[in-house]
């Protein structure tokens, strides 16, 4: 692993997160590292393939779902903080996946993004948003778990069920499949090259910086191709990427982490042309690349892209021990110092104080870690 060994932990929520699990945990390197929870007893026993599978909202639930109750799912979710906790011990980076707009995941979510806040991991929520045929309730619970979840993950990721579906007349369990691997390309995609020790590295240094300045939000797209015309092949993939719009996601990017991963056949001129595609117009924008040789990608070559959609103004240490919003002369690539403010939506909020300490100071400062460079 790049710089000293960081755990990542791989968490579904409720039954679509759990479901994604369960598929990606079939295809994935041996040792990324899964877990499942949700209050719904049949729906963890039927994940085989997971390892730890935790019930929540024992004496709220019973084993039963939150059967679309939001409130439930949180209750659930507060009530067994313990187990949260335990889990949460010693994890660098959290990449959950959840689909909103039912019960137990969108109520779970936010506590349980609070709580990693809480025990000092990094945050991305690969979050499934539901179908227009869902009706305007499930959407407007979908909608107030975002708003509440974007105050405490660093990141999200929001992949809405009608763009990771195939159009037409594709069968239910195709469309699943589709889904499915749209979501563990995205997450295994993003592990692989933290995980990778690259020619260019990517490291948990630059996801810091992505996920403290992106204001909550981010897209991402990922592909591989092999064979003649790879290149061409793979960035035709990238940018109709169902999540990538058209690849206005790297045009506009203000701060963008691209990784590529090739076998020992992959050449100067390939990654080159990649990586010009990929940088977006924006001179101004924070760009990180990373390639990586693999040789289990003989032949191949991937890449997979996570692109904020907006940049916060930084704040930056004041030299006492405060924050000053920044001035504009350090520089958006700069990171010594430099913090994300929290989310604007909820500025005239108050703050949040758990056990005497300010949860809206990020908590490398509020620990007063040194980040690595
Ligand atoms: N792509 C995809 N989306 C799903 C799947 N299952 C559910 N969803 C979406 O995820 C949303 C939440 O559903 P679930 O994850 O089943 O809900 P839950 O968190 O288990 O909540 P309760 O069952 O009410 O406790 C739904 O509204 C759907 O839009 C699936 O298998 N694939
Ligand atoms: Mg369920």
């Amino acid at each position: 692993m790049n710089e000293e060994a960081k755990r990542i932990l791989v968490l579904g929520l409720g039954g679509a997160g759990c479901f994604s699990i369960e598929r990606m945990a079939q295809n994935a390197p041996d040792n990324m590292e899964f877990a499942i929870m949700d209050c719904d007893l049949q729906t963890l026993q039927s994940c085989t393939h997971v390892e730890q599978r935790i019930t929540l909202g024992k004496g709220v639930t019973d084993g039963l779902s939150a059967g679309g109750d939001l409130e439930i799912g949180r209750r659930c979710a507060e009530a067994s903080s313990r187990q949260i906790e335990i889990l949460l011990s010693g994890v660098d980076l959290l990449l959950v996946v959840v689909g909103l707009g039912s019960g137990f995941g969108s109520g779970a979510a936010p506590v349980i993004a609070r709580m990693a806040r809480i025990a000092g991991a990094h945050t991305l929520f690969f979050t499934i948003l539901p179908f227009d045929f869902e009706g305007g309730v499930v959407r407007g619970k979908a909608r107030d778990s975002l708003r509440r979840l974007r105050t405490y993950a660093d990141a999200i990721v929001q992949m809405p069920n009608k763009r990771i579906q195939p159009d037409g007349d594709a069968l239910l369990t195709d469309s699943l499949d589709r889904s499915g691997e749209t979501v563990a390309a995205g997450v295994v995609g993003l592990w692989r090259l933290l995980s990778q020790t690259g020619i260019f590295n990517l490291d948990f240094a630059d996801l810091h910086t992505l996920l403290h300045y992106c204001d909550a939000t981010c897209r991402f797209s990922c592909a591989s191709a092999s064979g003649e015309g790879r290149i061409d092949q793979l960035l035709d993939s990238l940018r109709t990427h169902p999540l990538a719009n058209d690849g206005a996601i790297f045009k506009k990017a203000p701060g963008l982490l691209a990784g590529i991963t090739g076998g020992e056949d992959l050449t100067l001129s390939e990654a080159q042309k990649i990586m010009e595609r990929i940088i977006p117009d924006n001179e101004s924008c924070w760009v990180k690349m990373g390639i990586a040789i693999d040789p289990a990608f003989s032949g191949q070559v991937a890449c997979m892209v996570l692109a904020a959609e907006a940049w916060k103004q930084p704040l930056v240490d004041d030299g006492h021990g405060g924050l000053r919003p920044a001035s504009g002369d350090e520089g958006q690539g700069e990171l010594p110092g430099v913090l994300k403010p929290r989310s604007r939506e909820f500025g005239g909020s108050e703050r949040t104080i758990w056990r005497g300490e300010d949860l809206d100071i990020p908590t490398y400062l509020r620990r007063k870690i040194k980040l690595p460079r």
